[in-house]
């Protein structure tokens, strides 16, 4: 236990911190004088107030790793480490907000499925208005409007025959 203990007191560099480049992690790992790994196989980005690239059954506790942030449910409360984030939950480093987009996920509800995927016909066709974080969960093909080729990709990956992060 006291072995434990001095070990840990004198040798504090040898901590890995795994995260996305440019996030608070980051800074912390350099900081502190911690390994720091990037998270390159992941798509996760920050870009202005939201968080992109978060996979569907992303969990509370990888997306915290990932970005170095405390992430907080539709209810305004964290959300356990084992819980599936949504679009529209967020993330915050304390001073700023940022709005969580899993891709695919337009509903918000944590997963992609074919409600996601009405939802997209519809806004194709003009009889649903998708805003914010829920617009950008639609724009499967990273373009600014989503358009039917996202439709064919969103059917394609409920249908098992393309994944959308692949
Ligand atoms: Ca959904």
């Amino acid at each position: 236990m006291l072995q434990n203990a001095l070990h840990f007191m004198w040798e504090p560099y040898h901590y890995t911190i795994v995260g996305v480049p440019g996030s608070y992690a980051e800074i912390y790992a350099q900081l502190y004088g911690f390994n720091f790994v990037s998270l390159t196989e992941s798509q996760i980005k920050i870009e202005n107030d939201m968080i992109t690239g978060v996979e569907e059954g992303t969990t509370a506790a990888l997306l915290k790793k990932a970005v170095g942030m405390t992430i907080i449910g539709a209810n305004g409360k964290p959300l356990n480490d084992s819980s599936v984030v949504s679009t529209g939950d967020t993330a915050s480093d304390g001073t700023n907000t940022y709005t969580i987009v899993v891709l695919g996920d337009i509903d918000g509800d944590g997963f992609v499925d074919s409600y996601d995927c009405l939802l997209l016909k519809k806004a194709l066709v003009g009889s649903y208005k998708l805003e914010g974080a829920y617009l950008r969960a639609a724009c499967i093909s990273s373009s600014d409007t989503p358009d039917s080729l996202d439709y064919l990709r969103l059917k394609k990956h409920i249908i098992g025959t393309q994944s959308l992060y692949s």
